[in-house]
């Protein structure tokens, strides 16, 4: 009799009708014979192997170069239950409208089947999914980014438990490209891209929308999180969890290299973009990453900004979208200054300065996670890490300080619920506008947001010793626009700071929205910043505070009823000591 995923892939093969059917075992045979075709059929162009040895770089479509929020759709019975972030579609009609866009699309082409797992191998914790795709790039892709192959197959056994994932490249065309999520049956449809987080469908599709679903099902947090752990002088780490919307460094701070490396404070990866969280039998929180490497943005990446992946990117490396030097070496803007003659640029065509960047802006890097010199070597720890802080963040010129601490766990997930940034020139659309996006969540939430701040609220009940929440951003400016933090390396002196609160060492002023560093409680020294830049960085101005809650105000309106009553409380709460405070000035 057949298994499950048998069937599964038999049923997925008559829709698609592949002339040809693989089963991945994620061998390095496999590999190489999967390179030698995408080198042959142009998927794959070789660089210079005596310097990135192991390393390829693939063009996508033009028109098919980051992934579509606005053609992701999560299609629940219920429209409410996917909530007003989502874009929702009944699941009859999804299926209706997708399968006819898998009808035939592999004629021609090899149906590959990928067995994988998302988390360490030996972890009660990781899950099992199951990718179908015409794409030997993406078989290629997610043998890095999971662990893949034999090993998930024979975790997997002849059980049903596994998620589901067909993927199709399609015709590419933009009018035919929908990537659908069904959380009730635990199942995602993607046709029509080949790119990043549409088509590698462990990441976002599974790690984090179905995820979030299972999460909440089973009382655990699927969360879009990089984890590092901060180890002190005397060897002792301790690990935080952070949530940061796009163009916040968040893969730079996951691998950051500290400024404090002399004074024995340390950085160390465990992941760069997202953390399951479960609570484990003694109350505490702990976390793994269910990925094996990182799909990082390219363009920015440098020695300073990024050392530690400058070093792991130069063997085993997909590059996807950069530009490519006279000696097949891949280069990117903001790599380093001045960009060397004879470029390539990311079409494949000879590239001149002017109007049009090299690499594309959101071209990436997908390397092994072991590959970095800062990966912990607990990074795999089938329990997890213990969590000690959660961090928030967002891009914000003028209202946040450097850091502020919540108040406790509740004032804390109304610190992630109203979570915002500024867009920067990086994304598309306007530059400088206010975007909400709760727990960098907003694009990756499976369900209803208001369930979700349940969700979060109900967890913290459940925890012995909740993690310290704080918010974090490093983006602050000056009148003139320029800005107070040096940031990098340096952010490791608020690493520490949280570190020290943690440890009942620091003191902290309270303020309105929480409690703020006092200048000495800041590790400074080694770092030329005046008292006047300090007293501003950490400043709270009441009057962009009363503004700010307002928007929260408006913003907390489109949930309905679906909103915990916590969060209505801790909105309220705010705007009376916000109003408090300003009587006082007076
Ligand atoms: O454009 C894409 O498909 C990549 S999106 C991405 C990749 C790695 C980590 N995070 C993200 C994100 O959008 O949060
Ligand atoms: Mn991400």
């Amino acid at each position: 009799m057949s298994t499950p995923l048998e069937s599964w892939v038999e049923e997925s093969a008559r829709l698609t009708k592949p002339s040809k059917i693989v089963w991945c075992d994620g061998s390095e045979p496999e590999n190489e014979r999967l390179t030698e075709l995408m080198l042959n059929d142009g998927t794959y162009v070789e660089l210079n192997q005596k310097t990135y040895p192991g390393c390829h770089l693939h063009r996508s479509n033009p028109n098919d170069v980051a992934r579509t929020e606005g053609l992701t759709f999560i299609c629940t019975r219920k429209k409410e239950d996917a909530g007003p972030t989502n874009n929702w579609m009944a699941p009859n009609d999804a299926k209706d409208k997708l399968r006819p866009l898998f009808d035939g699309a592999m004629k021609g082409r090899t149906m590959y089947v990928i067995p994988y797992i998302m988390g360490p191998a030996a972890s009660p914790y990781s899950k099992i999914g199951v990718e179908i795709t015409d794409s030997p790039y993406v078989v290629a892709s997610m043998r890095i980014m999971s662990r893949m192959g034999k090993v998930a197959l024979e975790r997997l056994g002849r059980s049903d438990d596994f998620v589901p994932g067909l993927h199709s490249l399609g015709d590419l065309d933009p009018e035919r490209r929908f990537i659908v999520h069904f959380p009730e049956e635990k199942l995602i449809w993607s046709v029509g891209s080949g790119y990043g987080g549409n088509a590698l469908l462990g990441k976002k599709c599974f790690a984090l929308r179905i995820a979030s679903w299972m999460a909440r099902e089973n009382s655990w947090m699927a969360e879009h999180m990089l984890i590092l752990g901060l180890e002190d002088p005397s060897g002792k780490v301790t690990y935080m969890a952070a949530a940061f919307p796009s163009a916040c460094g968040k893969t730079n701070l996951a691998m950051m290299v500290s400024a404090l490396g002399k004074q024995g404070y340390r950085v160390w990866t465990i992941g760069d973009d997202i953390a399951w969280m479960h609570i484990a039998a003694d109350g505490t929180l702990r976390a793994i990453n269910p990925e094996a490497g990182f799909f990082g943005v390219a363009p920015g990446t440098n020695g300073k900004t990024n050392p530690n992946v400058m070093n792991a990117l130069h063997e085993n490396t997909i590059f996807t979208n950069v530009a490519l030097t006279d000696s097949g070496e891949p280069w990117w803007e903001g790599m380093d200054s001045t960009p060397p003659a004879g470029l390539t640029d990311w079409h494949g065509k000879k590239w001149t300065p002017g109007k049009t960047s090299a690499a594309h802006p959101n071209a990436r890097y997908t390397v092994p996670a072991k590959q970095s010199p800062s990966i912990s070597s607990h990074w795999q720890d089938p329990e997890g890490i213990p969590i000690s802080a959660i961090i928030f963040g967002g891009r914000r010129a003028r209202l946040a300080p450097l850091v502020y601490e919540s108040r406790n766990w509740q004032h804390g997930v109304f610190v992630g619920a109203t979570m915002a940034s500024e867009t920067t020139a990086a994304a598309t659309g306007a530059v400088g506008v206010t975007r909400r996006d709760p727990m960098a969540m907003l694009p990756f939430c499976g369900y209803n947001m208001g369930d979700y701040f349940r969700h979060w609220l109900a967890m913290g009940a459940k925890l012995k010793n909740p993690p310290k929440v704080f918010h974090v951003n490093w983006f602050r400016r000056d009148a003139d626009g320029k800005f107070l933090w040096p940031g990098y390396g340096e952010n490791v002196r608020v690493l520490k700071w949280m570190l020290d609160r943690i440890e009942g060492r620091a003191a902290a002023a309270e303020t309105p929205i929480g409690s703020v560093p006092t200048a000495s409680s800041l590790t400074l020294d080694g770092l030329s910043i005046s008292r006047d830049t300090l007293n501003e960085l950490l400043s709270v101005n009441p009057a962009d505070w009363t503004e700010e809650e307002q928007a929260v105000e408006k913003f907390f309106e489109k949930f309905g009823d679906r909103l915990p009553a916590a969060l209505c409380q801790e909105q309220k709460a705010l705007a009376n000591r916000l109003s408090a405070s300003s009587m006082a000035s007076k």
